[in-house]
């Protein structure tokens, strides 16, 4: 997949801390790149509808991490899948006669000048189901040889095939939920802990067999279908970044089952190794739920920015939340973000300033302590209210290093 043009990134003077992020699977707080370079694996958008606040916050939180890694001095691989088949996408090309490779298309296409847009770094390795499939179809078939997976007929004919969780002792680490929690979200979150034959009520699917009206690809040692869900993840991981990688990362909506059950087939293919840490980002609410295609209440990027909302001040909206949180998105927030544009462009005008280098250490410090955003933005704020009331000694160049600090770290251009 191609994926959209890399802002440039300022050089700052210095390197920055080795960040520590939160990892679900310990709940601690750990540096979870130690080594020069760092293997980050973000899942992506399944494209049936536009990038709404939640899927920005995302990947704006894991874009922090990406460029607080790279101010570290550590080489960064960004990985990240694209679920260009799926059946909610499927679901959506029925109900509004769109033949599904057009909705995806268009859709991804709409994700990339939003990303553009927000000044997100586009991952080095993007790559979607489809193009995907060969490499799939062998990771089905190794499972299947290893005897982590078995086939159960479907109703059209042909077999599905399922992963045998209990070839895997460690399934439940990521999540660490007990079994009544699994099969709750395991049915909310496009599992089928009902369907009858399976050997444990939480196997997931690795292949579909093709059902009439549904995209199919042929798999001679499968029979003809499609992936499921989570072993895309997986494969698009393990070919990407190899295994293991330092991050995987997602919203908390994907704990359970998808980066549990990703981790899961990951280990069953490799020798039992799959991320270091697991690192989950809030989801955004709106009007008191979720903010959720499903569910239809979306403040879409594309939305404000046809409005006449400036990028940087939505990429500001999000950054004053902590990514670990939950938070509802509101038009408060972002006339406040707004506001914040105005101030530090007026404190970045002109040649001089109170100093820069505690500006740029205090934003170092607070985005390598699990990418505390708001604090950043507390550093930068408390800079510019000093540098506007007009009282401190004159540093020639400052506004210049405060400019690129803010570009480098958060990603703002001012
Ligand atoms: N394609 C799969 C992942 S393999 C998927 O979940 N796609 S998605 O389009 O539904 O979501 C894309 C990303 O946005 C995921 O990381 C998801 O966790 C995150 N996300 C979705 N809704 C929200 C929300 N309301 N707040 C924060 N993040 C969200
Ligand atoms: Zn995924």
């Amino acid at each position: 997949m191609l994926t959209w043009p890399a802002p440039q990134i300022p050089r700052l003077p210095g390197t920055g801390e080795p960040v520590r992020v939160l990892d679900t699977s310990t709940g601690q707080v750990v540096v979870a790149a130690p080594g020069p370079e760092a293997r980050l694996y973000v899942c992506g958008i399944t494209p049936y509808d536009a990038t709404h606040l939640g899927h920005a916050s995302t990947y704006v939180a894991f874009d922090v991490l990406v460029r607080a890694w790279r101010d570290a001095g550590q080489r960064v691989t960004y990985a990240s899948n694209v679920t260009d088949v799926d059946d909610p996408l499927l679901e959506r090309a029925t109900a509004t006669g769109v033949d599904w490779r057009t909705l995806a298309a268009d859709q991804t296409a709409l994700y990339a000048s939003d990303m553009t847009a927000l000044g997100v770094v586009p991952p080095d390795v993007y790559r979607g189901v489809v193009e995907s499939v060969p490499q799939v179809v062998a990771a089905v078939e190794a499972l299947l040889a290893r005897g982590a997976a078995y086939r159960l007929p479907s109703p059209d004919g042909g077999d599905d095939v399922y992963a045998d969780l209990s070839a895997d002792p460690a399934f439940g680490s990521v999540a660490g939920l007990d079994e009544a929690a699994m099969l709750v979200l395991s049915a909310e979150r496009g599992g089928d802990p009902d369907r009858p034959g399976k050997r444990s009520p939480l196997d997931p699917l690795l292949w579909r067999a093709e059902r009439p009206g549904e995209p199919a690809w042929d798999a001679p040692g499968l029979g003809r279908g499609r992936p499921g869900w989570h072993i895309e993840c997986s494969v698009i991981a393990r070919d990407g970044l190899g295994v293991p990688f330092d991050v995987q990362g997602g919203g908390s909506d994907l704990a359970f089952p998808h980066h549990e059950c990703s981790a899961s087939h990951l280990r069953l293919l490799d020798a039992g190794e799959s991320a270091r840490a697991h690192v989950h980002t809030g989801m955004v609410g709106y009007e008191g739920h979720k903010m959720s295609k499903s569910r239809g209440n979306l403040v879409l990027v594309s939305r404000l920015l046809a409005d006449g909302v400036e990028p940087m001040a939505v990429r500001l909206a999000v950054l004053a939340h902590r990514y670990r949180e939950d938070w509802e998105w509101t038009d408060e927030g972002l006339v406040a973000a707004r506001q914040r544009v105005v101030t530090w462009r007026r404190a970045l005008a002109g040649n001089g300033g109170p100093d820069a280098a505690p500006v740029l250490a205090g934003i170092r410090a607070a985005v390598a302590d699990d990418l505390d955003t708001p604090r950043a933005l507390a550093v930068v704020d408390a800079w510019a209210a000093t540098a506007l009331a007009g009282q401190v000694r004159f540093h020639e160049g400052a506004p210049g290093l405060v400019a690129r600090a803010v570009d480098a770290l958060l990603g703002v251009r001012m």
